[in-house]
This record gives C-alpha cells, structure tokens and sequence, in this order.
C-alpha cells in the first residue's frame, strides 16, 4: 500500500474540497482509497511573503501516514507535490524558514539580472525549460538577496524535504529537479555551467535520482510516531504533473493531455526534448517524466482563475458551490467574452472578477458581471488556451494528436471537457480525477515489485480500475469556436 502526499490545489474548481489528498491503493487492479485530506494553502507572512506552511503540512502527513497504517501493511511510501519550490537547510539540516510560495512576486526584481547572466536562448538549450517567473533558478536568484543565503547549505525541493523528513536522506528527484530550470537536460545532472555563472554553490541541491529508487525507509523517529516499521519510502514523478500524466490512460503515443486542476498544463509526451528557438517563443516546456519521457507542454492558467474568483465571492458573502455554478455557466450564451488568461496579471493571488473585467474592457468585450458569465468566460477561455497549446505542440514538436485525454480535478468538469473537445475538434477522455495520486502509485508499486513493464503497462493497469467518460465535438459548435480566439 502506498501514499502519496499533497497537491497545490487551494480548491478544486471542479468541486473537491481545498485539501491535499492522501491515498492509499493495493496495486491489485489499482484500487485508490483515500484515508487523509487535509488543506492546504499559502498565506502572506508578516512581511507580505506568500509562504506555505511545509511544517504544519508534514504533521498531517504522519497524520494521513497513521490513518494508512491502520488500514493494512504498506508496502511504500510516493510523494509528489507541486514543483518548483524548495526549503533551505542550514548547516544541522534544520528549515531555515517555511517555503517561499511561487505565486509570490518576489522574482520580478531579478529575472533580468538572471538574464544578463544566462541569456534566455542559452537557458532554454541547456534547461529545456519554458520561461515562467516562479522558476527556482529566480526564485534562488531572490534569495541571494535575501537573510537566508548565508546560512543556506542545502536545498530540498517539496517533495525531497517531506521524503528527508521522513528518512533522513537527501535526494533531489530527477522529474521535479527539472523544473528548476538547473537541471542540464543533455545530462540528466545539475548543470554545473548555469550554477557557476549564477554563483550557486555546486552542492546546493543533493545528488540527482530517478522515479523508483528507493530513497530511505521511514527513519525510527518516524516509526514511533505513525507506529509504522521501516517502510520504504520510493522516488516516483515527484513533480505532481509527471505523476499525473503517468496516470494517464493512453494506449498509443498520438494523444494530447491536459493535466487540469490549479493549472491546465497541455502538451504532449514526446521521447526527447524540443529546443529550437521556435518553441522557446512559444514558451513549451520540456519536463523530465517517468521513464525518460519528455512533457512538452505550455502552462495554461488554469482553474486557478476560477477558484481564485469562488474564493474571493465566498469572502464577500456571495460564494456560489462549483456544481450550481457550472450549471448556471452552461445556461450562458457561449464565447461572449474571451480573455487571455495566461497573462501574468491572473497569476498571483486576488481578486480574478476584477482582472477579467479589466481585460474584458480592455478588448472592447462585454464585461462578465454575473458569477455565472465569469464562470462562462473562464472555462470558454480555457478552451481557446488548450487548442492553442495543443496546436502549437503539434505544430512544434511533429507529434499527431488524435485525442485529449483530461486528468485531475478538471476531468470531472463536464462543461469544460465539451468545450475543450467542441473548441479542438477532437474527441476528449475524461478520467482519472485522482491522476496524480494514481501515477504515483503506479510508479512505487512497479518499484516495490508488486507490478512490472514500461509506462503503456503501467497505464494499462491504471486504467483497469477507472470510469471514463469520452465528450465527442460537437459539429454544430465548430463555427463558432473557429471565430474566436
Ligand atoms: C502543478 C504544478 C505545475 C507547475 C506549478 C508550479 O501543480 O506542479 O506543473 O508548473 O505547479
């Protein structure tokens, strides 16, 4: 048995509670059981700075971690969390301080400065990265300026500290390591080229390891708290997007994903990266999977704009639940207002309604002013967003889409997947909800033996246990969506 640990997802758009789910499964057929949930989100310190509360969040892990154990006999332990951020230790392996959130924007002051170092095209060879401004190359960037840096000895990314507090060993996984954007993608190592001309210590981050070594077994501290023995504890896609797309219940390799909760993250799977020019300016990402694969894929803004908007109505009294409000979205006359919803204004915390009035006015569109046209215009601008990605993935890397599959939260958004499927003119497969948890499981139970084979194996066996629903495009639609975006 296994479980995984926490996700980023302040709220599920697509109606789940704000939490981080544990789960735990028996890899026969893949039956996933949740035996924890617990919230998790960042607040603003005394000083203004998003940070998340990584201490706080460990104790409901042993909490979820008890909760397993009183379930059966585990067999393992995956962790995979958001990616990019990271914990400083000091020189006794002590956090220096709570992580610094992404969505922070604390990075604005140095990117350029990073640029002037490291010129983007350069970057992109060497990283294979998309630019996003929360990056840990930035984010490091801004400690440098920061009290920490000199008591910093090491840096853990979320996962690899939850793993080095429950075993006492550091690792930095391989999936997560490459969305610092340090990760040499012709090597699979730290680039010590990008860390020199950063003036970023060489040993700043532990030794690279791939999804399924094991990192450690649970250390005796941690056996008397959860009253487990020495579990082990397995690398898999720490990155929670290499999971969820693990996850996904493909049979070939023509498919697109989208990976949709707090962000959509669109592409493809690809065996090697794509690093022309070409794609840098479209801003693909090349992530590091399980099994050597490639995510070639965009960051889309995601249900993040929505959540953020629930989240803001609920503060002023007038929330709505996701399900009526879906509802009411799909009672709106569609495409009124199209906004580019990656735009980094949409990014940090605050209050979206207002943002999307802006833009909205911005573009001479009708501004959304119900909960239910707001919702309309985020999940038809989402739409636009995934067929431009997925168009641009093709376009940019020579891979055929024949179908899009949606993992996560998202998946059970029906009016989305419509119009997802309407927008591109493809077929879309919705399922699993739960796609991280379930890549992760997939992924440690391959390591603990307990199942065998590649990635389509794994998936197959993945996709046994799960109840899919396919959304064919809707004919009638397809005019109206070419008019726009
Ligand atoms: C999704 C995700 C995404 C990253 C972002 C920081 O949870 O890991 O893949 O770009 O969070």
């Amino acid at each position: 048995e296994v479980l995984p640990g926490p996700n980023n997802r302040p709220r599920s758009a697509s109606g789940a509670e704000s939490s981080a789910p544990g789960v735990a499964g028996t890899s026969d057929g893949v039956v996933l059981r949740e035996v924890a949930r617990f919230p998790n989100a960042a607040t603003a310190d005394d000083g203004g700075t998003l940070r998340w509360h990584l201490t706080a969040l460990f104790e409901e892990v042993l909490e979820g971690l008890r909760a397993a154990g009183g379930a059966g006999p585990l067999d393992g332990i995956g962790i995979d969390t958001w990616a990019v951020d990271y914990g400083l230790l000091d020189a006794d392996g002590q956090l220096l301080a709570e992580p610094v959130a992404y969505r922070d924007s604390r990075t604005e002051a140095v990117i350029d400065d990073v640029h002037a170092r490291v010129p983007p095209s350069d970057l992109y060879v060497i990283s294979g990265m998309q630019h996003l401004p929360f990056n840990t190359i930035y984010q490091l960037a801004a400690e440098q300026r920061g009290p920490w840096w000199g008591r910093a000895e090491q840096a853990l990314l979320l996962p690899d500290l939850l793993a080095y507090w429950l075993t006492g060993a550091r690792v930095s996984e391989y999936t997560n390591a490459s969305s610092t954007a340090l990760l040499d993608q012709r090597t699979g190592q730290w680039s010590g080229e990008l860390m020199d001309r950063l003036a970023i210590p060489a040993g700043l981050f532990p030794p690279v390891v791939q999804p399924g070594e094991q990192i450690g077994v649970l250390s005796e501290e941690i056996q008397r708290r959860t009253g487990l023995g020495p579990v082990p504890v397995y690398a898999v896609g720490s990155h929670d997007t290499a999971s969820a797309v693990a996850s996904v219940p493909a049979t070939g390799s023509d498919f697109a994903y989208i990976s949709s909760g707090t962000w959509s993250l669109v592409g493809v799977e690809l065996d090697a990266p794509v690093l022309t020019e070409a794609s840098r300016e479209a801003n693909f990402t090349n992530e590091r999977g399980v099994d050597g694969t490639v995510r070639y894929l965009r960051n889309v803004m995601g249900l993040w704009v929505l959540s953020e908007s629930q989240r803001v109505w609920d503060e002023r009294g007038e929330g709505i639940p996701i399900g009526p409000l879906l509802q009411a979205a799909a009672e709106e006359a569609p495409r009124r207002t199209i906004i580019d919803v990656d735009h980094p204004d949409f990014l940090p915390p605050g209050d979206m309604p207002a943002r999307l009035a802006e833009h909205a006015t911005a573009t001479g569109q009708p501004v959304p002013e119900t909960p239910a046209q707001v919702a309309r215009c985020v999940v038809d601008s989402l739409a636009v967003a995934y067929r431009k990605a997925i168009e641009d993935a093709q376009r940019l890397s020579g891979q055929r889409v024949s179908v899009i599959h949606v993992v996560g939260g998202g998946s059970k958004n029906e009016l989305l997947c419509q119009a997802t499927a309407d927008a591109t003119g493809l077929p879309v497969i919705a399922g699993p909800e739960e796609g991280t948890a379930l890549g992760n499981v997939l992924v440690q139970a391959r390591a603990a033996g307990v199942l065998a084979g590649d990635l389509t194996a794994l998936r197959a066996v993945g996709a046994g246990g799960l109840e899919l629903r396919r959304y064919e495009p809707d004919a009638s639609e397809r005019e109206g969506w070419a008019a726009v975006g």
